[in-house]
């Protein structure tokens, strides 16, 4: 039985991967660098300064480190200015629904973010307190598809593995959750992925997942 569900937080409990793009892209055309969705589906779960990196592959210059440093910066204001404008309005009614509904059948909840600002995007759109366990992008070494991020996760939710369910919007947040030894539902961009052990139309799926012996 799935007793815990970990939950990555862009793309999948709210829709901040937009906005991670636009403020990339915005950092893109000031230096001039390609840049497009392919591109950005590549960065989804992926540090910072990991994404950067990916990013600078189409450069046509180099960058020192305190250049970089800037760059990841400069994102980052723009990408705090757009989430600051986030209301619980922001959050689709199907998944509260299912926070709701998950929360009533006992289940123990937990996000597992690799971004810094987690506890600020869930604090505007309402969602902190359904949740037993956050971890965020200042807690971990390791970026996805380490599994660092989800075994932090069930640590603290004091889950056992075979008990525990993962739900990611990155490839390479599934590949996290196996390698940590888990579960994982696939949602958008990672229903791409073969591994994955549910592919997820909506969040709404999981309600009938949750009931089912993994
Ligand atoms: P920040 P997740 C990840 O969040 C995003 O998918 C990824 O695009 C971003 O670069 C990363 O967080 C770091 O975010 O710059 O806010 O620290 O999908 O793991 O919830
Ligand atoms: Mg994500």
């Amino acid at each position: 039985m799935i007793k815990a569900i970990i939950f990555d937080l862009d793309g999948v409990l709210v829709s901040t991967d937009h906005f991670h793009y636009l403020a990339w892209k915005k950092l893109a055309d000031r230096e001039g660098i390609e840049f497009d969705e392919k591109i950005n589906n590549r960065l989804r779960g992926v540090s910072r300064m990991a994404s950067l990196n990916i990013i600078l592959e189409k450069a046509k210059r180099t960058y020192t480190p305190s250049q970089k440093e800037e760059m990841a910066h400069f994102k980052n204001e723009y990408y705090v200015s757009l989430i600051r404008r986030m209301t619980p309005e922001d959050v689709e009614p199907v998944v509260l629904h299912t926070l709701e509904t998950l929360k009533k059948r006992g289940l123990k909840l937990a996000v597992a973010s690799s971004s810094k600002n987690a506890p600020l995007i869930l604090k505007v759109t309402g969602l902190t307190s359904f949740f037993d366990v956050i971890v965020d992008g200042t807690m971990i070494k390791n970026s996805k598809p380490d599994p660092e991020v989800f075994l932090l996760a069930q640590k603290l939710l004091q889950a056992k593995k075979e008990e525990a369910l993962v739900v990611e919007d990155a490839v390479v947040g599934i590949e996290a959750a196996h390698q940590g030894g888990m579960k994982a539902a696939a949602i958008k961009d990672a229903t791409k992925d073969e591994q994955a052990d549910y592919l997820l139309s909506n969040l709404g799926d999981l309600l009938e997942i949750s009931g089912s012996v993994v």
